[in-house]
C-alpha cells in the first residue's frame, strides 16, 4: 500500500499507474475483501487521481469487530488521558497538513485558501474536544444523607461516522474528536469520492498514540459501504453529514435499530439585510457564500433577503463582487460531474422559466476554467419565494436574492423553507437583529457577521436534520447518561 508513515512523497503517482488506497483497520492497510478499487477524478482539471479500496460488508464486519475489541480499554481511561491522545492527534494533523491538503486537493480540487481553512480547523477539532473532555464529567445528586447517587457519561461502544465530499477531512474530525473523546471507538466510511484524507487521519492518528482499533476507516460507495455499516449490530450509534434523502433512509436504519442517529442535512439558509446595516460588510459575507468551496457547503447563506430600499443597490454590489472572483484562486470546481450537472440542470431550468441572471447562469467555457467543473457565479435577483433556485439546495456557486417590507416580511420569507440549519440577519438596530434571531427557525443565527465556531453548537431544525455537532453539546452526543445510587447503611 501507498500511505506510507513518513512519505509525502509516496502519494506522488508514478509512470501514471494510480496510487491505490486500501482501508485502514486495526491500525493497519487491510486491502478490501472483494479485492476492487474505485477511480477518483480531480475535479479541476478531470484528471484521474488515485484509487480507493470498493468496501463491502465483509470489510465492515472486519472494521467493527476490531473497533469492538480495542473500545473498552480507551472507556476505561481517565478523560485526562484520552484528553493527551486527542491532543497529539492535533499537533499530528497541523504537522502534516500539507500532505492531508494535498490529497484532499488531488480529488476536491479546493484552492489553498480553502484548504489551509479546512486543516486549521481539523486539527482544531482535537484541541478543543481534548480541553472539553478535561473539565467534563457528572453530577451528584442530593437522596438525604444517608444515601449517595451521581451520574456517569458513558460511551455508546462503536459510533458509525457517514460523511459527505464538500469538507472531508474537516467533517470527519467534526464527528470523530468528540466520539472518541466520550471514549467509543470509531468506524468512519469517508465518501467514495474523498476518501484519501480520512485514511491518512487514521494513520497519523495511530502514530500520535491513537490504540490501534479506535479509528478505523472503510472506503466505498453508500450502498456497498455505508448500509452495512449502519445496519452492523456492533454500532451502537450513528453521526450522518449528507443528504436529505440519505439521512431519512438512515433515520429508517437507527429507528429499525433503536440506535440514535445524528443528522445533518444541509440547507438553503437566509441572510437578510435590513437598510440600516452595514453594507461592506452585509455584501461582503453575502460574496463569502459563494466563494466558500464553490456553494458547496450545507451553512451557505444563498438566499438573499434585501429590504427594499437598497435591494436593488446591494444586488449591483454583490454582482460586481462576484464577477471579480477568479476561478482555481478563489472558488474551486463542483466536486462531481452530477453534480456539475445537477448544478447546470437548476441554470438551465431558471432560465427556461424566464429567470435572467444578473450575472453567472453557466459554466465556464473558455480559458483553464473550462477543463474543469467550474461554475459561474452566478445571482438572480428578485427570484419569487416559489421559484426552484430559491427553494432547493443548489450546493454551487448561486444566490438568488428577495426584496422585503418589514419585519415580519423578513421572517416570513426567513423560515419559507423546508430547511433551518443557520440564518443571519445584518441590522444597525441591534435589538431588531435579536429579535429576528430569536424568531428564525435556525440551529444557528449569526447577527452582524457574529462568527459561529467550533465552539458553537452546531445543527438543524426542521429538514436540516437533529443532533448537534461542534461545541460541548457534540461531547453530550457520543455519551449515555447514567445514574448511579447507593444506600450508604
Ligand atoms: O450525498 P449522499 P450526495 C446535499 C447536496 C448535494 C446532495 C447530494 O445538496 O447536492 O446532498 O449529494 C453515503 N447508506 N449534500 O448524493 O448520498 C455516501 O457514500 C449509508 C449536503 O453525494 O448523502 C457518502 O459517504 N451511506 C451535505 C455520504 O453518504 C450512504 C454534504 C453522503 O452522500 C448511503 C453533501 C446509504 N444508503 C451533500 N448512500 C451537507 N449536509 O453538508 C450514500 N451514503
Amino acid at each position: 500500500n501507498t500511505i506510507l508513515a513518513n512519505g509525502e512523497s509516496s502519494y506522488r503517482k508514478e509512470d501514471g499507474v494510480p496510487v491505490r488506497h486500501d482501508h485502514w483497520i486495526g491500525g493497519r492497510d487491510e486491502r478490501p475483501a472483494g479485492g476492487a478499487y474505485l477511480p477518483t477524478v480531480d475535479p479541476a482539471t478531470r484528471e484521474p487521481g488515485d484509487e480507493i479500496a470498493a468496501g463491502s460488508a465483509a470489510d465492515v464486519e472486519r472494521a467493527v469487530a476490531s473497533a469492538v475489541r480495542a473500545q473498552p480499554e480507551w472507556a476505561r481511561r481517565s478523560g485526562a488521558e484520552r484528553s493527551e491522545v486527542l491532543h497529539r492527534i492535533g499537533d499530528a494533523i497541523e504537522a502534516h497538513a500539507d500532505a492531508l491538503m494535498e490529497l484532499e486537493r488531488a480529488c476536491t480540487g479546493k484552492t489553498p485558501a480553502q484548504l489551509r481553512m479546512e486543516a486549521g480547523m481539523s486539527a482544531a477539532y482535537f484541541r478543543y474536544y481534548a480541553g472539553v473532555l478535561r473539565a467534563h464529567g457528572g453530577r451528584t445528586i442530593d437522596q438525604g444523607a444517608r444515601h449517595h447517587a451521581y451520574t456517569r457519561f458513558e460511551p455508546y461502544g462503536v459510533i458509525a461516522a457517514i460523511t459527505p465530499w464538500n469538507l472531508p477531512l474537516n467533517q470527519a474530525c467534526r464527528a470523530l474528536a468528540p466520539a472518541l473523546a466520550a471514549g467509543n471507538a470509531v468506524v468512519a466510511k469517508p465518501s467514495e469520492f474523498t476518501s484519501a484524507s480520512t485514511l491518512h487521519l487514521g494513520r497519523l492518528a495511530a502514530e500520535a498514540g491513537l490504540p490501534d482499533g479506535l479509528l478505523n476507516v472503510v472506503t466505498g460507495t453508500g450502498p456497498d459501504a455505508g448500509a452495512p455499516l449502519a445496519a452492523h449490530p456492533g454500532v451502537r450509534r450513528i453521526t450522518f453529514t449528507g443528504s436529505v434523502a440519505t439521512g431519512r433512509r438512515l433515520a429508517g436504519v437507527a429507528a429499525d435499530r433503536l440506535i440514535p442517529v445524528t443528522l445533518e442535512l444541509g440547507g438553503k439558509s437566509p441572510l437578510v439585510v435590513f437598510a440600516d446595516a452595514d453594507l461592506d460588510r452585509a455584501v461582503d459575507a453575502a460574496v463569502a457564500a459563494v466563494a466558500t468551496n464553490a456553494g458547496q457547503v450545507c451553512s451557505a447563506t444563498a438566499r438573499l433577503l434585501i429590504e427594499s430600499p437598497v435591494h436593488d443597490e446591494v444586488v449591483a454590489r454583490i454582482a460586481a463582487a462576484v464577477e471579480r472572483l477568479e476561478p482555481g484562486t478563489d472558488f474551486g470546481p463542483i466536486i462531481t460531474e452530477e453534480q456539475f450537472r445537477k448544478v447546470l440542470g437548476h441554470l438551465d431550468a431558471a432560465r427556461d422559466s424566464g429567470l435572467v441572471p444578473v450575472t453567472g447562469g453557466s459554466a465556464y467555457t473558455g480559458g483553464p476554467a473550462a477543463r474543469g467543473r467550474y461554475v459561474r457565479p452566478t445571482v438572480y435577483a428578485g427570484v419569487p419565494p416559489s421559484a426552484p433556485v430559491a427553494r432547493e439546495e443548489l450546493f454551487g456557486p448561486v444566490l438568488v436574492t428577495m426584496p422585503f417590507t418589514g419585519e415580519d416580511e423578513a421572517l416570513a420569507l426567513a423560515n419559507g423553507t423546508d430547511y433551518g440549519l443557520v440564518a443571519a440577519v445584518w441590522s444597525g438596530d441591534v435589538a431588531r437583529g435579536l429579535r429576528l434571531a430569536e424568531r428564525i427557525d435556525a440551529g444557528q443565527v449569526s447577527v452582524n457577521g457574529g462568527p459561529l465556531t467550533i465552539e458553537t453548537p452546531f445543527g438543524g431544525f426542521k429538514d436540516s436534520g437533529h443532533g448537534r455537532e461542534k461545541g460541548v453539546e457534540a461531547l453530550h452526543e457520543y455519551g449515555q447518561v447514567k445514574a448511579i445510587s447507593l444506600a450508604l447503611d
